[in-house]
């Protein structure tokens, strides 16, 4: 009886709806007697045909009742040289859903004839096995992902570079560097300290140092990729009226959001996503906040203004130059830096942007950035600071690679375990023991980037978020 994870498997892999050409595919061991019974189909009148590793040869399929289906390639990819590992049969046919439904069933009906046990395959099931047959790390399994998924050329490039030379790449020569010191390490820990010799330890203690240093490198550069895979969420705050309507217009470059003279105009949300200079922003404007709200609409449209601050990554408090000498305006503004204050408990960056300075001659901004979402003046040095503050670095751009969130925090955490064994290294007495536990700790962390150490948990949510027939 085969398990579940060795069933053959097939789906249609290209996506639904109509095109040139359609792709059903299959996967499993054991699959050419389906390869030869689909090559000569019962009642031809040619001699048998063995199926040519990836070449392709046209064939007419039909259905149970012996009408056609459609006339296809065949491909046949036998283990391991396949891109799964397994064999796999690729049948090229029409691209119609209902053609590739039936080509998909009549698939099923045949290998099931000969036995072979074949069901449907699950999001993401094809790249699994590629990942659990050591086709793929890891990382590259997400990059594939990442690249089906891209919808700007600047995030396909960086996940095309995470799925050749990213971040699988750049792993595999850490953990060189971090087994070469873990081997010192735990050599010596059988020799007593005296005998450790004082060469020897500042040289593991330079390998600590050079690790460290890529560490630091690896994670800016992940950090970067992660920006470019989830984008950045961008609230605008601030007073009624402030102009948080027509800031959001003047970015997204269209009438986006109703803008009024009247205060209280925005009553819930709004998002607009965009790009600031290749990186993905999704920008939230937010009903305008003061002390007394309106009506109960206006209340509750300022109670999720401050819910979006807190899943915001970075923060435009927009100001009314206009009414900067305004008493009242003053009192406002004051609510709302010590609410912000208050909120703002994690790190998230907060750009204070003083708006409609065009109305506003000779003022002078006690801080922060001047801006007119009317004339459009000072927006492009506004994009530059939200992307400085978030720590976007237009210099590394051409070296970043697609990054995950679970990326970030491993090499977080390799990082601090390869910090404390530095700083072990150091100490004395010198305690080899907590040194070595740290530095298996690190290997630990690394190894889950590429998936040579992860819990199946994880596997399942990595592939669940594929599309079928991948
Ligand atoms: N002169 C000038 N007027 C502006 C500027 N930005 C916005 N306004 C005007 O200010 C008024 C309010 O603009 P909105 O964009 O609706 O302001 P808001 O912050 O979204 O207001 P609420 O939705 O009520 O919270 C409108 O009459 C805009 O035309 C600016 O840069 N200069
Ligand atoms: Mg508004």
């Amino acid at each position: 009886m085969l398990s579940d994870r060795q069933a053959p498997i097939a789906a249609v892999a290209t996506a639904s709806g109509k095109g040139a050409i359609g792709v059903v595919r299959a996967s499993g061991s054991g699959l050419l007697p389906l390869a030869k019974a689909l090559l000569n189909p019962v009642g031809t009148p040619h001699a048998p045909r063995e199926p040519q590793p990836r070449q392709a040869t046209l064939v007419q399929l039909h259905d149970e009742q012996h009408q056609p289906i459609d006339q296809v390639l065949l491909l046949w990819f036998p283990a391991p040289h396949s891109y799964t590992g397994e064999d796999v049969i690729e049948l090229q046919g029409h691209g119609g859903p209902w053609v590739l439904q039936r080509l998909l069933h009549a698939l099923m009906v045949r290998a099931q004839a000969l036995g072979l046990p074949m069901r449907l395959a699950r999001p993401g099931e094809f790249t699994e096995r590629a990942y659990l047959n050591h086709k793929l790390d890891l990382t590259q399994a997400e990059a594939i992902a990442d690249l089906i998924d891209a919808s700007t050329e600047q995030a396909a490039r960086s996940a095309a570079r995470a799925l050749t030379s990213g971040l699988g790449h750049a792993v595999h020569g850490l953990r060189d560097a971090l087994i070469h010191l873990r081997m010192w390490v735990e050599a010596s820990l059988d020799f007593p300290e005296e005998e450790i010799d004082f060469l020897a330890q500042s040289q593991a203690q330079a390998k600590q140092h050079d690790l460290h240093e890529q560490l630091v490198a690896l994670l800016r550069q992940a950090r970067q990729g992660l920006l470019l895979r989830e984008g950045l969420r961008l609230v605008i705050l601030g007073q009624p009226n402030a102009g948080k309507s027509s800031l959001l217009n003047a970015l997204s470059g269209h009438e986006r959001a109703i803008v009024t003279d009247v205060p209280g105009t925005t009553r819930d949300v709004l998002q607009e996503s965009l790009s600031f200079k290749g990186v993905p922003v999704h920008l939230i404007d937010t009903a305008g906040l003061r002390q007394h709200a309106g009506d109960v609409v206006e209340q509750i449209g300022m109670d999720r203004t401050w819910a979006q601050v807190d899943q915001a990554d970075a923060i435009v408090w927009l100001r009314d130059a206009s009414r900067a000498k305004d008493p009242e305006s003053q009192r406002e503004d004051q609510r709302i830096a010590q609410q912000l204050q208050q909120r703002l408990t994690h790190n998230i960056p907060l750009l204070e942007v003083w708006n409609k300075v065009d109305a506003a001659p000779g003022f002078q901004a006690p801080q922060g950035l001047c801006i007119s979402a009317k004339t459009a003046l000072g927006l492009e040095a506004l994009i530059d600071a939200v992307l400085q503050t978030v720590g976007w670095e237009a210099a590394l751009q051409e070296g970043v690679f697609m990054a995950r969130e679970r990326h970030v925090q491993a090499l977080t955490a390799v990082q601090q375990h390869v910090g404390q064994a530095g700083d072990q290294l150091k100490s004395t007495p010198l305690m080899l023991e907590l040194v070595a536990e740290e530095l298996r700790q690190a290997q630990q962390a690394l190894d889950g980037i590429t998936g040579e150490f992860t819990a199946d948990d994880l596997l399942g949510e990595i592939f669940s978020g594929f599309c079928i027939g991948k």
